[in-house]
């Protein structure tokens, strides 16, 4: 199979080297503007235009990739991005499934939200049975909701708003926190995770993966890094375990923020553990694989 990868700067610029076993089509760094003037929304909600039309950019190229037959590597950039690439993936999968890792719910509303940032709000806008909830904001016009509550699975929540674990219940969303990954077992959490998401049917798979999932140990060059996250054991099983699957269509990997490395070591740990979370969705094991005689050099 054949792999689009989709950079969604600021923050592009390392070599997926682990991806030897398929064919990869780099389709370059989108072109995001800044919006002049782009003032606040309701005096807190920041960029709210610039993010808006540099997701609704990322939307037609992630649907362009998965068109053409590629699945689809977005490489941000912060979460709000995946405005764009789940709306994209929908545009072409409308009964996709989303596997959310992340140690953040990332579903305030603009009502809801205490910092004001977008990357905690995604999937607020793209959940369907929020929409009243939701008020509409420049630049979000060409938004349409494309998930229902239980299309979405999350691993690894540690830090949740009042407000966000308010709707996590009220709308019965699967979520497997840490204490719940203490609990069960990464194994027993991925089944889970299947059997919700695809009990019924098989479904394309949206894995959309904050790499704050991770504990700051391993990776601390991102922006909001809380404390407990996951082993690199859990999160290189959950990757495997998604591509186990053959289902996986589209992958976002965020808020690798190479700015905020304390040390180019930081920085590189960081990046690398990224690039191997993508390389296991597409096929790197632990175990070794195996070639054929006339594959071998
Ligand atoms: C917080 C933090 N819940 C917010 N969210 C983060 O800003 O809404 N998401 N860091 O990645
Ligand atoms: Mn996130
Ligand atoms: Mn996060
Ligand atoms: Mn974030």
């Amino acid at each position: 199979h054949s792999v689009a990868l989709v950079g969604a700067p600021l923050s592009r610029g390392q070599r997926l080297a682990g991806l030897r076993r398929c064919q990869v089509y780099d389709f370059g760094d989108l072109n995001f503007t800044q919006v002049p003037n782009d003032e606040l929304y309701n005096n807190l909600i920041l960029y709210p235009r610039t993010v808006g039309l540099a997701s609704q950019v990322l939307a037609d190229a992630v649907s362009r990739a998965l068109a053409a037959g590629h699945s689809c590597v977005t490489i941000g950039g912060d979460h709000s991005l995946a405005l764009g690439s789940v709306s994209g993936h929908a545009r072409q999968c409308p009964h996709l499934g989303v596997v959310w890792v992340d140690a953040h719910a990332d579903i305030n509303t603009p009502l809801t939200t205490q910092s004001g940032n977008l990357h905690g709000q995604p999937l607020s806008f793209l959940l369907r049975e929020l929409q009243d909830k939701v008020p509409q904001l420049p630049g979000f016009s060409w938004l349409k909701p494309c998930l229902s509550a239980s299309d979405i699975v999350y691993i690894g929540l540690r830090d949740v708003d009042p407000a966000e674990y308010y709707i996590l219940k009220n709308y019965d969303i699967q979520y497997f926190s840490m204490r719940d990954i203490d609990r069960l077992g990464i194994q027993k959490v991925m089944e889970r995770t299947f059997e919700q998401l695809m009990g019924r049917r098989q479904r394309p798979i949206h894995l959309s993966f904050d790499i704050d999932a991770f504990d700051p140990s391993l990776a601390p060059a991102t922006g909001t890094p809380v404390l407990g996250g996951l082993t690199y054991r859990e999160g290189m099983y959950i990757t495997e375990e998604i591509h186990n699957t053959g289902m996986l269509s589209a992958v976002d990997m965020v808020e690798v923020n190479p700015l905020l490395g304390a040390s180019q070591e930081e920085v590189n740990a960081t990046a690398s553990l990224a690039i191997d979370v993508i390389a296991t969705c597409f096929g790197q094991t632990r175990e070794g694989a195996h070639t054929a005689f006339d594959e071998l050099p």
